[in-house]
């Protein structure tokens, strides 16, 4: 089976070149000006498209049992709903198992959960629950047999690491070739503001916020990033930042040459403090919470200027109605997360793009290119090159889009953007070159999603470099 875009503007991360491209069977074959269509191809008529690498979502959490609930997108809906948005690959997160579990367990049971259910291509982040010599062995055939590149260590909830197992772990994390990624607030401060809060009757969810500033997280990316150096300068991708202090610490670091990235999510750019104050409040409730204006006016800074890599979401999704069950008489009952992954695109191409905060390729660079290289799968995947699996994005800027929780497919029961009017809109999905969403709609296969073996760290590192030059 041939297919033929024609007449779009190709976006990859450094150019936009009106061309046609070419798909034979899974895979992109040529990108050229002008390719003459044939009998046997099918024509895609793409003028007036932006057509761009499908979008990479590194940060998902499907199924995940955060201890007061389970996460109620599973990987057929989650992946429904991220195919119907613009997303052709998704790297989960492995939720927490049984204590002291191996990490080979967590990986069969994510093998099963996401097997005959996701619709696009995927992969998991490993999840470092505690640290000792056996999970120390088991990190590299995690990364050489398994095709797992990426741990997380998380610095707050049940299975926080104290500072002696999160240097372990860097160490041996650097030496098999994966990226360290962190959950970073400090946990002990929280707790005690927490506790605080709860004994004088705070139980409102504006308190969820007050109980975990900003400097909780900024002090705990300082601290991590200061680890990680001690650790011998192992990678380090910091997750959903929320703040410009923090940001500023990452800019130190990346001043001086250390290898460290940072994340943020459409939550974070787009939504404030405010939204503590609305009636509806539990539905904004997430780690790290929603922070002040002028919060988002730092972070869109490190957007346009490039100190920031990666916009991903976070997606962890927990229905309204259950959230007012749980959390109404306690702020800390209530599941943290927010659900998003149909979103990203059009809301930071509306917000980005459109808005003129940053061009197109800056776009394709955050949203697919970046977490590509940094997570293992570029040039397969994040790219337009010859050979890349045809995973791609057509976006329409002349269309607007109203966000509706009605016409998503994720199983929450509402959307935190409810109203939000996005400019553009992402028209045709395409995942190994089948069309798997049209209009806002899934029209592709159930369960053909392919497990992704991705690439140690040390070679992407490699590539990016390269790739930059
Ligand atoms: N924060 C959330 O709000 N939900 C899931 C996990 C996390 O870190
Ligand atoms: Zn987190
Ligand atoms: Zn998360
Ligand atoms: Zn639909």
């Amino acid at each position: 089976m041939r297919r033929l875009i024609r007449g779009g503007m190709l976006v990859d991360d450094a150019k936009i070149v009106r061309s046609d491209l070419l798909i034979e069977g899974e895979c992109i074959s040529q990108v050229a000006i002008n390719i003459i269509p044939e009998p046997d191809m099918e024509v895609i008529d793409a003028s007036g498209l932006y057509v761009m690498p499908g979008g990479i979502d590194v940060h998902t959490h499907f199924n995940i049992d955060v201890g007061l609930a389970r996460s109620c997108d599973d990987f057929s809906s989650g992946t429904r709903a991220a195919a119907c948005g613009g997303t052709t690959t998704i790297i989960d997160h492995m939720g927490f198992g049984p204590t002291g579990c191996s990490l080979h367990h967590q990986l069969k049971v994510y093998h099963e959960y996401a097997a005959q259910k996701a619709v696009i291509d995927y992969s998991f982040h490993g999840v470092i629950q505690h640290v000792d010599d056996a999970i120390l062995d088991e990190m590299r055939a995690m990364v050489e047999e398994e095709g797992i590149s990426s741990f997380k260590l998380y610095l707050t909830y049940q299975y926080k690491l104290d500072d002696p197992a999160v240097l372990r772990a860097l160490r041996r994390l650097k030496e098999v070739g994966a990226m360290a990624t962190v959950h970073p607030e400090n946990d002990a401060a929280i707790a005690l503001r927490r506790s605080e809060f709860l004994a004088q009757g705070k139980i409102a969810p504006l308190y969820h916020a007050l109980s975990r500033p900003l400097e909780c997280e900024a002090e705990a990316i300082a601290r991590m990033i200061n680890l990680a150096k001690l650790a011998g300068g192992s990678p380090l991708y910091i997750v959903h930042l929320s703040n410009g202090l923090g940001l500023d610490y990452v800019k130190l670091a990346k001043a001086a040459g250390q290898p460290v990235w940072v994340e943020t999510c459409p939550q974070y750019l787009l939504l404030d403090e405010q939204c503590y104050q609305r009636d509806d409040a539990l539905k904004f409730i997430l780690s790290p919470p929603l922070r002040p204006k002028s919060e988002q006016d730092k972070l869109w800074v490190g957007i346009t200027e490039g100190s920031l890599d990666v916009v991903a979401t976070d997606h962890c999704t927990f229905p309204y109605a259950q959230r007012q069950i749980l959390g109404k008489e306690d702020f800390s009952r209530c599941p943290n997360g927010l659900p998003g992954v149909e979103n990203r695109m059009s809301l930071l191409f509306s917000e980005g793009v459109m808005s003129g905060r940053i061009s197109a390729s800056r776009f394709v660079e955050l949203t697919s290119t970046k977490p590509a290289k940094l997570f293992g799968l570029w040039p397969r995947k994040g790219s337009l090159l010859p050979g890349a699996d045809a995973d791609l994005v057509l976006f329409d800027p002349r269309q607007n889009d109203v966000i509706r929780h009605q016409n998503l497919h994720d199983n929450a029961d509402y959307s935190p953007y409810e109203g939000f009017v996005c400019r553009g809109k992402p028209v045709l999905t395409l995942s190994r070159g089948d069309i798997i969403a049209r209009d806002g709609h899934f029209t592709g296969q159930a369960a053909r999603g392919k497990f992704i073996h991705r690439q140690p760290f040390q070679h992407q590192e490699k590539e990016a470099q390269y790739g930059q030059s």
